[in-house]
């Protein structure tokens, strides 16, 4: 187990744990949480033995969004522009540039800047009982911490207006049906469904996954043009990797084959 007050992390294997540890509030993000949560997962990233990292909640639920007694407490002066570059920011930047699959898994509520994070994980694992809403407009505010990126990319510009602006909470059926969620379980099967995604993401070529992630990421702003030269210089990556070499030879003899991540 890692150090941190406002998160637990854990490494065990391939696998990395980041648990949002605040859940008498449901786990809101107060500052000293976002910048815990930000160390952890550059931790995790640099950390060469975790190949897939896990981002979930303590409690009955995900993540409640930004703690709103604590804004209430810092009074009218605070600069938001500035607590969400300084605070919100890094947390985004960290799980998007993360050269590894992250998962969100999600239990109970995911709102405002909470489902903000889930969102900028690559996969979404939720059980039966998730709910997610853009509660920003609830209180006046517009969605942050790349929400208004993210949904729209995941679910289509009308649908992602519809969540904005009425800040409805969708369950997680719902949340499926829009390919929010990538899986929904029961809740008891949570944290197997998720293990054995991990083991499934834990057993791929690493190289290839951050080559995917990267080149799945730079789509939403290329041409095809720029996209077909992205994908000719990645690839040109993956095929200089002692994995890709694994995998020929593993498939010309039937074997399965073990990655090494180089
Ligand atoms: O500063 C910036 O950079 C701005 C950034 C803003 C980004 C945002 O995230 S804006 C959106 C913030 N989030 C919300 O608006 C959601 C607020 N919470 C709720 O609407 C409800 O709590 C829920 C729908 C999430 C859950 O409802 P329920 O009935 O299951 O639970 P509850 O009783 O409301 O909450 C349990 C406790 O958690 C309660 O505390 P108490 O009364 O037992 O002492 C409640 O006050 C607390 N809590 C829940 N959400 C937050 C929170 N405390 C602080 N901040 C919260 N966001």
């Amino acid at each position: 187990m890692l150090s941190y007050q406002f998160v637990d992390a854990e490494i065990d294997g391939h696998r990395g744990e980041i648990r949002l540890n605040r859940p008498q509030s449901l786990n809101a993000l107060n500052g000293p949480m976002l910048k815990e949560l930000s160390r952890a997962l550059t931790d995790m990233a640099e950390d060469q033995s975790v190949r897939v990292v896990i981002l979930s909640g303590n409690g009955r639920g995900f993540c409640s969004g930004q703690d709103l007694k604590e804004v209430a407490a810092q009074g009218p002066d605070v600069d938001i522009g500035e607590h969400l570059n300084s605070y919100y920011h890094p947390v985004i930047y960290a799980l998007r540039q993360m050269a590894k699959p992250c998962i969100a898994k999600i239990h109970g509520i995911a709102a405002g800047a909470g489902m903000s994070l889930a969102l900028a994980c690559d996969l979404r694992i939720g059980s039966e009982d998730a709910q997610f809403s853009q509660a920003f407009v609830k209180i006046g505010l517009i969605p942050d911490s790349g929400s208004t990126y993210f949904l729209p990319r995941l679910i289509g510009l009308g649908k992602a207006m519809e969540l904005a602006m009425l800040g409805d909470v969708i369950s997680a059926k719902e949340a499926y049906t829009l390919g929010l969620l990538n899986q929904v379980v029961p809740p008891k099967d949570l944290d197997d469904a998720t293990s054995q995604l991990v083991q499934r993401l834990g057993a791929l070529p690493p190289r290839a996954l951050a080559l995917i992630k990267r080149a799945l990421h730079e789509s939403s702003e290329h041409n095809l043009t720029q996209q077909l030269h992205l994908e000719q210089d990645l690839q040109q990556e993956a095929a200089l990797t002692e994995d890709y070499h694994i995998g020929l030879d593993a498939f010309i003899h039937k074997r399965t084959p073990h990655f090494t991540g180089r």
